[in-house]
């Protein structure tokens, strides 16, 4: 078996990447925390190390520059995401950062310049754990940051403006780090694919066509609270029972459609924890609505809300439902996907192509400029948001090897060498 070049040396630093948490004993890191600036001193080590000037831009994001064979060269943009979910995997997002600081350190061992300089950017937030909006550091590199995010709050009463402050930044300069689209060429991400797909056929990485878009709301329902022994059946007004037959209307309506619409129900709360004799007064719950098709997701998103309101009103509830976020799918670059899939015959691998279900921060560049996506096989059944994620280090060999074959053939210009 020859030695892997990449593979082991990413999984070790994934392990030490792991060890900046906020909580004991799970994986937790997010935006503009201690373990936040921890992690990414600790990155921006390695990125100098393979030659990389590196920093905190005025937003905590953290950028790598290796300069191109000429000082007005134009810039190649790769990476991915630093933080993670609640009880996360130790992969997702990570692995979009560490592989591209694998190749940069090959290609600076070898003392190769490019016709591109190439920019390694670890967003500080893509999840939205925090702060509740996502994807706000590559929202801004694509000129699309909303200022009313700086008021948002996170669970201990703190401004995401207060939070950039006290971690170095300027929420003022903000609108500074918008890249300008004739200085860059292209953003491509490798990610792990967080599904069964390479899994099931045996492949160790494929290429993504679209990055699905979202919809997500807040609902809540609320009944007449009760006591659990006295109220007959046929006189409830209970919050919790609409709410659940609202979740199963949502798995409904996308299992019919499960070729092309996921949803998801993925909180649910009762009013104060509720209580074991009390019938539940009021609930609150979200729903998360993907498609890569934006018309079928705005349907759907419809449906689901009109299906909603009728269960409350059958059950004497009220209904408040509230869609505050929506994210456009994003198609990737056929070029650039041309590209990704003849590195990927170069390294022996059936070329795959696959929608993308998760949104990630190519979905945000590639409103700027041609975007591609790299997805790497993850194991144990294709889990993710989850510490049983996990990533094989041949399978990370093959997907930097790809990505490191990608950066030394893409040209600038829109040929290929
Ligand atoms: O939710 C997502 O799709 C991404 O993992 N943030
Ligand atoms: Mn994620
Ligand atoms: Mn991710």
């Amino acid at each position: 078996m020859s030695a892997l070049r990449f593979g082991p040396g990413i999984l070790a630093r994934h392990e030490a990447l792991a060890r900046f948490t906020q909580d004991e004993g799970r994986l937790t890191r997010t935006y503009l925390t201690a373990k936040h600036r921890e992690a990414g001193e600790t990155v921006m080590a390695w990125m100098r190390e393979a030659g990389m000037e590196a920093g905190f831009d005025a937003m905590g994001n953290l950028v790598g520059r290796y300069a191109g064979a000429t000082a007005d060269a134009p810039v190649l943009m790769t990476g991915s995401h630093m933080d993670t979910v609640v009880d996360a995997g130790k992969y997702d997002g990570s692995f979009g950062i560490l592989s591209p600081i694998a190749c940069v350190a090959d290609l600076h061992a070898r003392g190769k310049r490019l016709p591109h300089a190439i920019e390694v950017v670890a967003f500080g937030d893509e999840e939205g754990v925090r702060f509740g909006a996502t994807l706000l550091g590559s929202r801004a590199m694509a000129g699309r940051f909303d200022p009313k995010a700086l008021e948002a709050k996170d669970k201990d009463g703190i401004t995401l403006r207060e939070a950039i402050r006290d971690f170095g930044g300027d929420p003022d300069a903000i609108p500074t780090l918008k890249r300008d689209p004739a200085k860059v060429a292209a953003f491509v991400e490798t990610h792990i694919e967080q599904g069964p797909v390479l899994l099931d056929e045996g492949l160790a990485v494929g290429v993504v066509t679209a990055i699905s878009g979202c919809t997500r709301v807040r609902a809540r329902v609320t009944g007449v609270a009760g006591h659990a022994g006295t109220v007959p059946m046929p006189l409830r007004q209970d919050a919790l029972a609409a709410a659940a037959e609202m979740t199963l209307a949502v798995e409904t309506y996308c299992c019919a459609r499960a070729d092309r619409i996921v949803g998801t129900v993925g909180k649910l709360a009762v009013d104060g924890e509720g209580a074991i004799n009390v019938i539940p007064g009021g609930v609150n719950f979200t729903v998360d609505v993907r498609s890569p098709d934006d018309a079928e997701r705005r349907a759907a998103a419809e449906a689901i809300r009109a299906d909603c309101e009728d269960i409350a009103e059958s059950r004497g509830v009220a209904l408040a439902w509230d869609a505050f976020f929506e994210l456009q799918s994003a198609p990737c670059d056929p070029r650039l996907m041309t590209l990704m899939g003849e590195c990927i015959a170069r390294a022996g691998v059936k070329v795959r192509t696959l929608p993308s279900g998760a949104g990630h921060d190519a979905m945000e560049m590639a409103r700027l400029v041609p975007a591609a996506m790299l997805f790497v096989r993850c194991g144990a059944g294709g889990v993710s948001h989850n510490p049983a994620e996990t990533l094989d280090e041949r399978d990370a060999d093959i997907a930097t090897a790809v990505l490191l074959d990608f950066l030394e053939r893409f040209q600038p210009s829109g040929a290929r060498r």
